[in-house]
This record gives structure tokens, C-alpha cells and sequence, in this order.
């Protein structure tokens, strides 16, 4: 298996729900590495770039809405399988067809507020982990 590097972001209603201890934990029992790590408030502006795939979507301004509503926790995961790995910690988009178990069945209500992002695959995770830490800011070990 490939050591892989992701993006991952707790998103505002995560951590307004003060669970950002409880998600490193389910990393870190996954084999996921916390390697980079930085709390912001998202403006609009870094919001609409980072979501820019999805701009032309019907979501797209509620999401850049939501993201930017408090403040978020972005981190970046390394190991084993790391994007895919991340991804079945999360489930499904909505948390309504998730798999119990997984971040998004045992703590978010709804589509859009849906705890936790990841990235969905090796272009997107280079692309997202470029958008927010410098290379001296991650640390690998
Ligand atoms: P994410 O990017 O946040 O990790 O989530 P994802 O890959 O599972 O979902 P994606 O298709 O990339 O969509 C990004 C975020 O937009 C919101 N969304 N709302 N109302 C809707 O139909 C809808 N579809 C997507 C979700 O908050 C999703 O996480
Ligand atoms: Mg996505």
C-alpha cells in the first residue's frame, strides 16, 4: 500500500459541536497521521476557491455559505491509503445514507452540514493541501 497524503477539514459544524478531538481520534485509530493542522475562519473568497469544481452546481452558494459560517480545523492526514482510507472514516456525503459507524452517520443532520471534508482522490488531495500549508508547514514522520 502507498503512503498518501490528504486534506482533510472539520468543518464549522464540527466544531461548533466540539468533536474535533473525537475526529482526530478515529484518524489516529485508522492509522492516519495528523502531519499539518491549522484553525481558520474561511472568507468567502478562499470558500468559492476551494469549492471552485463545484461553482456551477445548485449547492454552490449555500455551501460557500456554510463554510464560511464559523470557524473550520484543516488538517493533513498521512499513511497507508490516506485519501481512501479518510474517506470510508467519513461516509457517505449524506449522512442520512452513511454507514453507522463512520463520522458522518454518528454526528451530522443534513447534506450540508456534514462534519468533515476530505479529499476524493490523488490530483484533488495535491490541488488541497497546496490551497492551505507550504511545504515547510507539513511534517512528516
Ligand atoms: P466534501 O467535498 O465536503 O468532502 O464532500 P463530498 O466529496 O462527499 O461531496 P461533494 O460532492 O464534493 O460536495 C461538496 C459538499 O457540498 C455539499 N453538497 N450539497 N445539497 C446537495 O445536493 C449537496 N451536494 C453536495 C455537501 O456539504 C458536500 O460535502
Ligand atoms: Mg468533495
Amino acid at each position: 500500500m502507498a503512503v498518501e497524503r490528504t486534506l482533510s477539514i472539520i468543518k464549522p459544524d464540527g466544531v461548533e459541536k466540539n468533536i474535533i478531538g473525537e475526529v482526530y481520534s478515529r484518524f489516529e485509530k485508522a492509522g492516519l497521521k495528523v502531519v499539518a493542522a491549522r484553525m481558520l475562519h474561511l472568507s468567502q473568497e478562499q470558500a468559492e476557491g476551494f469549492y471552485a469544481v463545484h461553482s456551477e452546481r445548485p449547492f454552490f452558494n449555500d455551501l460557500v455559505k456554510f463554510m464560511t459560517s464559523g470557524p473550520v480545523m484543516v488538517q493533513v492526514l498521512e499513511g497507508d491509503n490516506a485519501i481512501a482510507r479518510n474517506r470510508e472514516l467519513m461516509g457517505a456525503t449524506n449522512p442520512a445514507e452513511a454507514e453507522p459507524g463512520t463520522i458522518r452517520a454518528d454526528f451530522a443532520q443534513t447534506i450540508d452540514a456534514n462534519v468533515v471534508h476530505g479529499s476524493d482522490g490523488a490530483d484533488t488531495a495535491r490541488t488541497e493541501i497546496d490551497f492551505f500549508f507550504k511545504p515547510e508547514e507539513i511534517h512528516s514522520r
